[in-house]
């Protein structure tokens, strides 16, 4: 009788969630505004986290998620496995990739996609749902740059093999398959600058993994951009990635103490936002 009644909940609760609408439309049917999900994205130092603060401080509903760069610099910190013994270093998984990129680029794609899959899976903030004003939230590149961009460059430059590809294809397609509705995005941000400001705008930076990258490296990255964003030349194995907007913004124009340039940019992402 006891394992009827469980059985029952159990098949209830399957047809519930198997009926559930996905959870923009949750936000939609309680009231509160959609919340457009949108990623910035673009070569290594072009700018995207300075801009995605210029977003969150235009004094709009936007919610601005960075890349979780510590996370990689210290895979430990970041995992359960945080107690190190004395004798134990913490693993910087970029500083190793980029040290050795064909030894460790399929390990730091496992854990990049991971951990920018879990950023994207998180629940719009409260603050976000609850506004009745149109609300964003902007994410620092996603798990579809991961792929189209970093994994498929690696690929192609050797640094991950025929079979890591092959396997890392068939995880990625599947955990986007399973997530559904949950990782998709409304447009993209595209920033979009020569790879030479990239070059320079690093060197500012001075982020000292990233000190060994050499322009070809930023070539290759801004070509592997151009294909997805701008020519849609690469294959894409997702639908609702195929027709997504995409702004293509100048990120060559020195925008980040220039408030002249910054309102002109986020004008354009305004205008987009109001079409999607
Ligand atoms: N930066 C700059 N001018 C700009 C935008 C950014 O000099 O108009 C600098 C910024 O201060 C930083 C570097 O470029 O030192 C890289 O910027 P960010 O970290 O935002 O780039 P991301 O890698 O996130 O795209
Ligand atoms: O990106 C942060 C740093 O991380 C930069 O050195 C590029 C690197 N990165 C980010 N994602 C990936 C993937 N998926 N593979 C390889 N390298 C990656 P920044 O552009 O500086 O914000
Ligand atoms: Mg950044």
């Amino acid at each position: 009788m006891r394992f009827n009644t469980v059985t029952a909940a159990l098949h209830l609760t399957r047809r519930l969630i198997s009926h559930a609408p996905p959870c923009n439309v949750i936000e939609q049917m309680d009231g509160a505004t959609h919340v457009k999900r949108l990623s910035i994205e673009g070569n290594i130092a072009v700018g995207k986290s300075t801009f995605a603060k210029v977003l969150k401080n235009a004094g709009q509903n936007w919610e601005v998620t960075p890349e979780p760069v510590s996370k990689w610099q210290n895979v430990e910190a970041a995992t359960s496995q945080s107690v190190l013994s004395p004798k134990q270093t913490a693993s910087n998984l970029l500083q190793m990739m980029y040290q050795d990129p064909k030894r460790w680029s399929y390990t730091f794609q496992t854990f990049s996609c991971m951990s920018r899959l879990r950023t994207q899976l998180q629940p719009p903030p409260a603050s976000l749902l609850q506004s009745t004003e149109p609300a964003v939230q902007v994410y620092e590149r996603s798990i579809y740059s991961d792929r189209y961009i970093f994994a498929q460059n690696m690929f192609e430059l050797d640094c991950i093999n025929s079979t890591e590809w092959a396997v890392y294809q068939d995880w990625h397609s599947f955990l986007v398959e399973q997530f559904g509705s949950k990782v998709h995005l409304e447009g993209i941000v595209y920033l979009r600058a020569s790879p030479q400001t990239c070059l320079e705008r690093l060197g500012r930076r001075g982020r000292e993994e990233e000190q060994g990258i050499q322009l070809d490296y930023l070539e290759t990255l801004h070509r592997q951009h151009d294909n997805w964003l701008i020519n849609k030349s690469t294959a894409v194995h997702f639908d609702h990635l195929k027709n997504l907007p995409v702004l293509v913004l100048d990120a060559s124009l020195e925008f980040e103490k220039d408030p002249e340039v910054q309102s002109a940019l986020i004008k354009q992402v305004t205008t987009f936002l109001k079409e999607l």
